[in-house]
């Protein structure tokens, strides 16, 4: 079998921060940023160390999920008076979110956002044992709404089967190349690959050509597989979305931390992290109202 995906170019490297997230709370990690002003100063943290895109959740002023646009509006417009970092929402959401406020956030115009790739059930958080809905019909939705506004999809794979549903979109001609795509092992969802390494190289088996993709690790397995990520050519997402430890029994103290550890790995193996421009000349991302600022 051919393996197609692009690789990115030997010495480079996109580095992506989750700062924020659904599940995870101040109570499990008080350096985790919630509220906009603490989530602009981190994406200036991040950015200042090497990453070049920034994933966003909002949170209300009580600490819960939100999908309201002008909450993403204020989180983007502070992070822009600070730098030029490129701008990815989640359409997630959270466990109390439904699929229509998880559009929310694309009234806010970021650059990317994320596209979950499939229906699972949650297993921890407040909403365990919920189903966390992405059906066809509405990753199909979530993807259409994102081309109205030239917003670049990042498809969050989570297993394997997901890839079958990137083919699709790619059939019926709702994707632009290149496309993006997160390959996450060990989220604590029924239904997503475990943490097993060796899915990696299973899953670059089956990706669509054209296509750059992100090597996610959920907790311990955040920096092994980001490592594997870069050896095989691909890019890495870090932060305390996905995991709330520096190491075994040491919290991080900062999503700054997560990616200054990455960058030293990564220059280690002779890459530099691109620069927001860089990768969004990469990735081909459309210039949007909300990256008119010089930096
Ligand atoms: N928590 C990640 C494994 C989203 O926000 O849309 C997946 C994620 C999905 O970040
Ligand atoms: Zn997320």
């Amino acid at each position: 079998m051919a393996i197609n995906y692009l690789k990115m170019p030997e010495n480079k490297v996109i580095i992506t921060v989750a700062s924020t997230g659904a599940l995870v709370t101040k109570k499990m990690n008080p350096s985790l940023p919630e509220q906009p002003d603490e989530i602009a100063q981190s994406a200036y943290d991040c950015f200042n160390e090497g990453a070049a895109v920034i994933h966003i959740h909002a949170r209300d002023k009580e600490g819960k999920n939100s999908g309201d646009p002008a909450i993403f509006i204020e989180i983007h417009e502070k992070i822009r008076n600070k730098c030029n970092i490129i701008l990815q929402d989640s359409t997630g959401g959270g466990h109390n979110l439904t699929v229509e406020q998880r559009t929310g956030c694309l009234e806010a115009l970021p650059e990317m956002a994320s596209l979950n790739m499939g229906t699972m059930v949650r297993t921890i958080g407040e909403g365990a044992g919920t189903p966390f809905m992405n059906t066809r019909n509405e990753i199909e939705a979530f993807v259409k709404r994102m081309n109205q506004f030239g917003i670049k999809p990042e498809m969050e794979v989570y297993n394997v089967s997901m890839i079958y549903e990137a083919n699709l979109l790619i059939e019926r001609g709702l994707l632009q190349k290149p496309y993006c795509m997160s390959l996450i092992l060990g989220m604590a969802y029924q239904g997503a690959q475990e943490a097993n390494m060796m899915f990696l190289p299973t899953y670059l088996q089956y990706i669509p050509d054209d296509t750059y993709f992100s090597a996610l690790g959920i907790g311990r397995a955040q920096t092994i597989l980001g490592v594997m990520g870069m050896i095989f050519g691909g890019n890495v997402r870090v932060g305390l979305e996905d995991n709330l430890y520096f190491q075994k029994g040491e919290l991080a103290t900062s999503n700054a931390q997560l990616v200054a550890r990455m960058v030293r790995i990564a220059r280690e193996l002779g890459k530099e992290p691109c620069t927001p421009d860089e990768a969004r000349k990469i990735l081909g991302l459309k210039h949007l109202a909300r990256c008119d600022k010089e930096f």
